[in-house]
């Protein structure tokens, strides 16, 4: 779909040309198709900037139509990017074209020697090689990172006066940034430099993260408007490991992160009840908190499945829905993907629960739910 962009149509007068360049105004040569990328002008900030996210398979590209709905819902005035995989099935990149401005398909064998030579001798870091590929969208001066996993809750446009590398602090160890939302500048250089670093180091945590923080490695001293708050990158863990902060900040979020192995697109939905499905008996699987999982769904739901729908057609595919009191699931292959069965909750006692969540193991939606930590801590607060 093609998208009609006020940036793209210049609205300078001569005197505001003159008050830019007094010097050399030359209007029959100033830069109006091919503006200097450089330069954050109002004016053009609206087509040389953008959000960019990746989807390395079709779970994923859902978690992507999701975000690209949510930024298109508020209103973003700068140009949506979905990076995918090849394994993306063309169904799904036409439901993300129908969303996104560009949908670019990253192959890293063959995005030059560089990435080549690192990924044969990283191959374990195929995905992350596939990421870092968001350096090489040059046709941007400036653009924001999103993970598939997060969720936009209101306008963030404001993040593009933020410099590279701008992120949140990460919740597990904050000196470290969390590499779900990230600021840059688009640069075939800083992706060369990206590739031969992450081919000779490897990375700390098996992942983008770790390349990302042992590159940009003065994040945490050198300067502090490259931290972002942390409304920008929430994650369900924090909520629970810092509760009263969530409650005295958490109506301020901007964005949320689905952080860990159970993201939204592993639960089910029930439409007709409004219900997310097959997270309630599951205690340790899970960290996502249930108002921000609801909502994932309901975007879902109402602006991502029509379009899926539409693009598969007559296939079938995992839509994620099942129909209440009926065993029939609507458009769910359920032989390729079986619904998650979790083993029933079991009762521990106050001393053995106390040790589960100093080791970690925290029951979110049993014992330690949200709503009965608040309670706790209401009875405390009183
Ligand atoms: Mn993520």
């Amino acid at each position: 779909m093609t998208r009609k962009m006020w940036g793209l149509i210049p609205v300078l007068d001569c005197s505001q040309l003159l008050r830019l360049c007094p010097s050399q105004c030359k209007p029959s040569v100033w830069p109006i198709t091919t503006p200097d990328p450089r330069v954050d002008s109002p004016q053009r900030t609206m087509s040389d900037q953008a959000f960019v996210t990746l989807a390395t398979n079709d779970s994923y590209a859902k978690g992507a139509m999701v975000l690209g709905q949510s930024l298109r819902n508020h209103n973003t005035t700068r140009k949506l990017v979905a990076l995918v995989g090849p394994h993306v099935a063309e169904p799904c990149r036409d439901a993300l074209r129908s969303i996104f401005d560009e949908v670019r398909v990253v192959d890293v064998m063959d995005s030059g020697d560089t990435a080549h030579l690192a990924l044969m001798k990283r191959p374990d870091l195929g995905v992350t090689f596939t990421k870092l590929h968001c350096w090489t969208l040059t046709h941007y001066s400036k653009c924001v990172f999103m993970d598939a996993d997060t969720l936009v809750l209101s306008n963030i446009d404001e993040l593009f006066e933020r410099e590279e590398l701008s992120a949140a602090p990460d919740p597990g160890w904050p000196d470290c940034f969390n590499s779900g939302v990230f600021v840059f500048r688009p640069s075939n250089e800083t992706h060369e430099k990206l590739l031969t670093f992450c081919g000779e180091n490897g990375s700390f945590d098996g992942g983008d993260q770790g390349v990302l923080n042992s590159f940009f490695n003065t994040w945490a001293t050198a300067d502090i408007s490259k931290h972002l708050p942390f409304i920008y990158n929430l994650s369900s863990i924090a909520i629970y490991s810092y509760l009263p902060a969530f409650k005295q900040y958490g109506h301020d979020a901007k964005v949320v992160h689905f952080l860990g192995k159970v993201k939204p697109w592993n639960y089910s939905y029930d439409a007709q009840r409004g219900e997310v499905k097959g997270h309630s008996q599951s205690p340790d699987q899970t960290q996502l908190h249930p108002d921000y999982l609801l909502m994932w769904w309901q975007l879902y739901a109402k602006s991502v499945l029509p379009l899926l729908q539409k693009a598969f057609g007559d296939t079938p595919f995992n839509s994620g829905f099942v129909e209440a009191g009926s065993d029939e699931k609507l458009h769910e292959d359920v032989r390729e993907h079986p619904a998650p069965s979790f083993p029933p909750p079991q009762k521990v006692s106050s001393e053995e629960r106390k040790q589960r969540w100093e080791a970690g193991q925290i029951d979110y939606l049993g014992d330690d739910s949200f709503a009965n930590i608040e309670r706790k801590l209401d009875s405390f607060l009183k």
